[in-house]
């Protein structure tokens, strides 16, 4: 029986910043930037989510919501650091570890049990040496597969310590709501309640194959998740870290159609760059600097890797308009794609449907008649037409 651990830390950047500042301790701190500056909500302190501010909320909402907030902007490289700190204590367990994001991470501890005692007791060993070394908190899941581990990890944030038994995988997840299932986007949520499920337990008394025929190919793969079944192994983090790219435009432009042009490209040569290389990556960033010099960088995490230039573009651009780009002439735009794995491990990814597999075929075609003939022998529609 395997035996992973999910541990997520407890409002990263905002716990960074209570640290580093004692008298914000207990505040609602809010970090992103000034209240009335444009962009969004990078992470707040639990202090502040009590009056519903969250994560990708504009500033000026989130001001509104809470006036008393102390508002921070994002030291990104402090982040790092302790990010790189943390990741550091983790690997003291086990080889086995695999970067969701800065602040998350599995761990496969099942060979590690003989050198420091059960999973609960490594959890317990990591959750106190990040308390006591980087003076701040993480929530853990216990699990034997990831799937479990991640849903567990979030339940009782902040301070969460859950464990699901081998045999409990059906009992644990019957009460929970299907948007809990890894996956489980705004439309397949819509078509399930359709069908009359609220719960994962309602899930788990439909048949295979009635969920295969109302939601296709992906409800096979429903219906092991709900049953707590995922034989997916914990991956470490590939040599190489991250894949990007960035431009600086020829001139500064608030034009939105030229920019989308210009991102579509980067997300392109981005995407080709991954499966060239046969990696896949979960992580997506977007930078974007503007005319005074202004840079901001947004990264939002994909429930499943990708080297598909649609994802990665469909990602960046909704943080673009997050983040209403191009109110201010745009000076450069990057895009990098991180939490890299191999993506011929024969891990299947999690939902694979017959739409991604046509994708994949044509990227695959793309590609061959790209290197035969060179980058311009093929042009997206979009990048031909504006040229
Ligand atoms: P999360 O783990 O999603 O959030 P969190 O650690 O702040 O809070 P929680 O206790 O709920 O886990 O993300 C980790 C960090 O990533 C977060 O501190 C800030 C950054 N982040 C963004 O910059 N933008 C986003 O939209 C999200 C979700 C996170
Ligand atoms: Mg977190």
């Amino acid at each position: 029986m395997r035996q992973i651990i999910h541990l997520d830390m407890d409002a990263f950047y905002a716990a960074i910043e209570q640290r580093d500042h004692p008298e914000y301790k207990g505040q609602p701190v809010i970090v992103g930037g000034l209240p009335n500056s444009r962009g969004v909500v990078s992470t707040c302190s639990y202090e502040a989510r009590v009056f519903g501010v969250h994560s990708a909320m504009p500033l000026r909402e989130a001001a509104r919501r809470c006036p008393h907030g102390i508002f921070l902007p994002v030291r990104m490289s402090r982040y790092q650091e302790v990010s790189a700190a943390l990741m550091k204590i983790l690997r003291d367990y086990t080889p086995l570890v695999e970067p969701l994001s800065c602040d998350e991470a599995f761990l496969d501890v099942t060979g590690s049990e003989r050198l420091f005692g059960p999973a609960e007791k490594i959890a317990r060993l990591i959750v106190e040496r990040i308390e006591k070394e980087l003076g701040l908190s993480a929530s853990v899941g216990i699990a034997p597969n990831k799937f479990l581990a991640k849903v567990a990890s979030d339940l009782q944030k902040p301070k969460g310590f859950v464990r699901v038994k081998a045999g409990e995988e059906r009992s644990f997840l019957a009460p929970l709501p299907i948007t809990k299932l890894w996956g489980v986007g705004p439309k397949t949520a819509a078509r399930l309640k359709q069908m009359g499920l609220q719960t994962i337990g309602d899930l788990q008394k439909r048949s295979e194959e009635e969920l295969r025929r109302k939601i296709g190919e992906s409800g096979e793969q429903l219906h092991r998740l709900a049953l707590g079944i995922d034989n997916r192994p914990v991956l470490p983090e590939e040599e190489v870290k991250s894949v990007g790219h960035e431009i600086t435009l020829p001139a500064d432009t608030d034009n939105r159609d030229y920019l989308e042009v210009v991102l579509l490209g980067l997300c392109e040569q981005v995407a080709r760059r991954l499966r060239r290389q046969g990696l896949v990556g979960r992580v997506i960033t977007l930078k974007i600097r503007d005319t005074d010099f202004q840079t901001i960088t947004r990264r939002t995490t994909l429930y499943q890797p990708t080297a598909f230039e649609e994802v990665i573009y469909q990602t960046a651009h909704r943080l673009a308009e997050e983040n209403q780009w191009g109110k201010k002439p745009v000076r450069l735009i990057g895009v990098t794609v991180s939490g890299l794995q191999q993506s011929d491990t024969g891990q299947a990814p999690l939902f694979i449907e017959q739409e991604q597999k046509d994708l994949r075929r044509l990227h695959q075609t793309l590609d061959r008649i790209k290197d035969r003939f060179g980058e311009k022998a093929i042009m997206r529609g979009r990048l031909l037409i504006k040229k």
